[in-house]
């Protein structure tokens, strides 16, 4: 892979498919829903689209619980469909990237129905073990015979125990995340073999890369050993960048990815930038990038539904690390968003006053750092986080399970002592349907959309954005311009500036004789700053700005609330 591809220069935008835009009234998104908004992508100027899994799923985690791989979930159409909305993009330029999730299926699968049923080769394509004497453990364990218990203490991400024991093959069987999510065992040579053959025929049908669900996470520790239970997760250290995820990784490479113009972008939670390096580049695994999670859990308090306040100081420093980190070694993604995390501007902007410009200023971060920047549909528009009046407005897995848990256990006596967690960083948040509209709805469904819409799309949609020049959408479509006009932006180095200030994100990108100076005020509080000694001024011009400002820069600057302003030499 040489130092110049194509998805370093591109801008990536995220879909949401249930979400999206539902054409046949269902309320439940779908593949000619986005077929009709190719347009609508094409004129915002992205160059790629992530595609969250439409593949056939009972949708026990919206889709992320697949039990067939080669097929397409009925409420979001077919393979014609699909494959229309592939023509579609790629005659517009935009390339697909699909979502590839196998750490594990759907306990729907095949595999695992004839894995439960000790099927021939598919015995041990799950994780099956015996339980452990009840006597022996004093972990928490879901039910299983009354002298047995769990084979050990890992902890489920959706909470609870990380076995279920199946009455059938009389056995416990492995879950990472929900129990309709059974861990696909790696160690299996046949296993890697059916994966990496359902990934090329995904490629032969014309597909550009893939996104990879928790990818490190398919390695276990040998023995499965009890983890520490002090940790967010227990187990995490058996299986979190686990001791052949290379070895399978690498394995993949030589399998499947050989085009090297493929865009792979792996999700892996709990990676530092060490072990980012393994993973991407030539001397690493050879994906492209990955999703790395520090900047969206340093703000945790042990617990994503603990997280609150957060400076800046150290979101800088979390930032900077890694665009330092991976400099020379690699390349970063870009978000601060996606269908997993809540709205941005809720959480690092103000989604109230401030709403435009801190959605502006965010969007500019995202595009002048280097990496590659992922927009989350609806980002474009700045929409926020939602309200859930009660349990019965949430959809997700994992708000659903936290709330039975928590009231189960006592630590909350109803659903209004959760509310603002839920409402603070549930993944609901992300999967309101997008704004397109001021109509019932927000033009999103002639139906009953499936979760609620947020109550301001009267106001938050795309056809008032895009009819006025003012708005966070004209200003995405401007970023994402720039950024396919100057290289600085793309490949130049980063340096910070002013790391300790409390308010504002100052950095410089520089590449030969083209530099840039990205100047953003944070915070609701207007601030005057002096460029520090050795910023050189000459030549700057303004690129792009969410305020009126001159078009040189000064050496003193006055900034407004959430002012965002790019210097560029010509
Ligand atoms: O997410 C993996 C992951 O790390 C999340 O479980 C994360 O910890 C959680 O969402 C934070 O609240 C991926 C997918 O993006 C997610 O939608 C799936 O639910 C999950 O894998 C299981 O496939």
């Amino acid at each position: 892979r040489g130092t110049e591809s194509w998805w370093k220069e591109a801008v990536v935008y995220q879909i949401y498919p249930r979400s999206f835009d539902d054409a046949d009234g269902d309320g439940i998104g779908d593949l000619r829903g986005i077929e009709r908004r190719a347009d609508y992508l094409d004129d915002l100027g992205v160059d790629a689209v992530w595609l969250c899994p439409v593949y056939e799923s009972p949708q026990a985690d919206n889709g992320y619980d697949i039990s067939d791989y080669r097929s397409i979930h009925d409420a979001y159409g077919d393979m014609d469909d699909w494959r229309r909305l592939l023509a579609e993009l790629h005659d517009r330029d935009i390339r697909l990237i699909m979502d590839l999730v196998v750490n594990h299926t759907s306990d729907e699968h095949e595999w695992f129905e004839r894995s439960r049923r000790r099927e021939g080769d598919y015995e041990d394509y799950y994780y099956w073990r015996d339980g452990r004497p009840a006597a022996d453990a004093d972990y928490d364990t879901a039910d299983g015979p009354t002298d047995e218990v769990a084979p050990n203490n890992w902890e489920s991400a959706f909470g609870g125990p990380a076995w279920t024991y199946d009455d059938e093959r009389k056995q416990w069987y492995l879950h990472l995340f929900d129990e309709k999510q059974p861990d696909l065992n790696w160690r299996n040579p046949d296993v890697r073999e059916s994966v990496y053959e359902m990934m090329n025929w995904w490629l032969d049908q014309g597909i550009d890369g893939f996104r990879m669900d928790v990818i490190n996470l398919i390695s276990k520790r040998e023995g499965l050993p009890d983890g520490d239970e002090d940790s967010e997760q227990t187990g995490a250290e058996h299986f979190f960048n686990g001791p052949s995820v290379h070895d399978y990784l690498r394995e993949m490479r030589d399998e499947v990815l050989t085009d090297e113009s493929l865009l792979t972008v792996g999700e892996t939670p709990g990676v530092g930038v060490a072990d980012a390096r393994e993973y991407v580049g030539d001397d690493g695994d050879g994906l492209s990038m990955v999703f790395q999670f520090e900047h969206v859990t340093f703000d945790h308090d042990g617990d994503k539904w603990d997280a609150g306040d957060w400076s800046l100081v150290d979101f800088k420093a979390v930032l900077s690390k890694w665009q330092n980190g991976l400099a020379e070694a690699g390349w970063n993604s870009l978000y601060l968003n996606n269908h997993d995390q809540p709205r941005m501007v809720s959480r690092f902007g103000d989604d109230e006053a401030w709403r435009e410009a801190s959605a502006k200023l965010l969007g500019t971060l995202t595009h002048t750092l280097q990496g590659t920047p992922f927009i989350y549909q609806g980002e474009e528009l700045g929409m926020t986080n939602a309200s859930f009046a009660s349990t019965d407005e949430l959809r997700d897995i994992e708000a659903l399970n936290f709330v039975a848990e928590a009231l189960e256990e006592g630590t909350a006596e109803s659903y209004e002592d959760l509310r603002d967690a839920i409402e603070y960083v549930s993944r609901d948040n992300a999967r309101t349907p997008m704004q397109w509209s001021s109509e019932e709805h927000a033009g999103f469904t002639d139906g009953e959309p499936w979760i609620a819409c947020n109550a301001n799309y009267e106001t938050v949609n795309v056809e008032h954005a895009r009819a006025n020049e003012g708005s966070v959408w004209h200003y995405y479509r401007d970023l994402i311009e720039l950024r396919h006009e100057r290289d600085v932006l793309v490949y130049g180095s980063f340096d910070l500036l002013l790391p300790n200030d409390p308010s504002l994100f100052v950095y410089t990108r520089t590449l030969g004789d083209e530099r840039g100076l990205i100047v953003l005020n944070v915070g609701a509080d207007p601030v005057e700053f002096t460029v520090p000694d050795g910023v050189a001024l000459d030549g700057l011009e303004l690129a792009i700005a969410n305020t009126d400002v001159p078009t040189a820069p000064q050496q003193t600057f006055e900034l407004g609330p959430y002012e965002a302003r790019v210097y560029l030499t010509p």
